[in-house]
């Protein structure tokens, strides 16, 4: 029987991968794998114990019965304090951004940025949900608090993101600008074992996958893009199939293994759309790009934007390269109708 290699180890063979290499992205990487199997065995007893209620509510101890998003977020800023490396964060489940206020990480050159429980609304209904981060060094000075200029980056300056995937096996895939690495937890073991090397999604696909019950509310050109997708044509292989599960992760993920195209695009009301871009987008799109997807707010990179705000939204367009030149095309030319 073939023996797998770990993450731990795959971590330490690609070492000079990581940029300012001093082990340090690999103590952090350790600790988001640490909080991912934390929060995958909250996950498997999700339904057998109450950890789906909302929070608000005191249990019999007299405690704050917490949410599982909440949970989630506790378990991985912990786990980011406990090591030293990162002296702050921005969180979907925090107003602000925390600085780790602590002898130890307030020297940590790093910062991160994460939805600790994208799509937590499918837990109870037991589908899939991810976790998604986002790396960058700190441009605050060492030693001193963290400010808002470390968390308000370009995303092209991410030194590595990535997400874990809690779904009929959890896998945690991830990038430090050397490809994308997909590695599967054995719970019987516990530990994440390299299962897909080097991925990259398909130039083109089948799958369309977009919340179509907002129909009404698109832009011209992403209604005509549908259309064209469900449209009869031998010769592209149309039309598409539609597959949304309403986990983004989730939804990325078997694009970027089968390819396909995933919107989020801005209505009239949310003209911004729904994603948040620091901690949702730029993530996935520093993987898209490392896969040979694109990713886009239906016009510029997502990795090109500056952020101006912590939980800023943007529209955001992924996927193999061929479907995003195609919709890239219907939303020029419907632009301004
Ligand atoms: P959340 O961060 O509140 O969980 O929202 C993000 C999620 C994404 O995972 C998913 O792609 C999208 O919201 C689904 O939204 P909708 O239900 O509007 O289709
Ligand atoms: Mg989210």
């Amino acid at each position: 029987m073939s023996i797998q290699k770990t993450l731990g180890e795959f971590i330490v063979e690609k070492q000079s991968d990581f940029p300012h290499a001093k082990g340090e992205l690999s103590a952090l990487l350790s600790a988001i794998k640490l909080a991912a199997k934390i929060v995958n065995r909250e996950i498997n007893k999700a339904g057998l114990v109450d950890i789906t209620g909302a929070s608000g509510v005191e249990n019999i101890q007299g405690e704050q019965q917490q949410k599982l998003d909440m949970y989630a977020n506790e378990i991985f800023k912990n786990a980011l304090i406990a090591r030293g490396e990162v002296c702050g964060i921005a969180s979907e489940e925090e107003d602000n951004y925390v600085f780790f206020d602590n002898k130890n990480s307030r020297n940590g050159n790093y910062i991160v940025l994460m939805d600790p429980l994208d799509g937590s609304s499918n837990i109870d209904v037991n589908v899939s949900v991810g976790t998604i981060f986002s790396i960058y060094r700190r441009v605050s000075p060492l030693g001193g608090p963290v400010n808002m200029e470390d968390f308000l980056q370009v995303g092209r300056k991410q030194v590595a993101a990535g997400y874990v995937i809690y779904g009929s096996s959890t896998m945690l895939v991830f990038t430090t600008g050397h490809g994308v690495h997909g590695f599967t937890y054995d719970p019987s073991i516990g530990v994440f074992c390299l299962s897909h090397e080097s991925l990259t999604i398909p130039k083109t696909g089948k799958i369309y996958s977009i919340n179509e019950g907002n129909y009404i509310k698109f832009p011209l050109g992403v209604k005509k893009y549908l259309k064209y997708c469900q449209e009869k044509d031998e010769s592209t292989n149309r039309p598409y199939t539609s597959r949304y599960i309403g986990s983004l992760v989730a939804d990325f993920h078997r694009n970027l293994l089968k390819g396909g195209i995933y919107i989020y695009p801005q209505t009239a009301q949310a003209p911004s759309g729904k994603l948040r871009l620091l901690y949702e987008c730029n993530p996935i799109a520093f993987l898209a790009e490392q896969a040979g997807a694109l990713a886009t707010d239906g016009y510029n990179p997502i990795l090109d934007l500056k952020p101006t705000e912590l939980h800023q939204r943007v529209p955001f367009f992924t996927g193999s390269p061929e479907m995003m030149a195609t919709a890239h095309e219907f939303i020029a030319k419907f632009k301004d109708e």
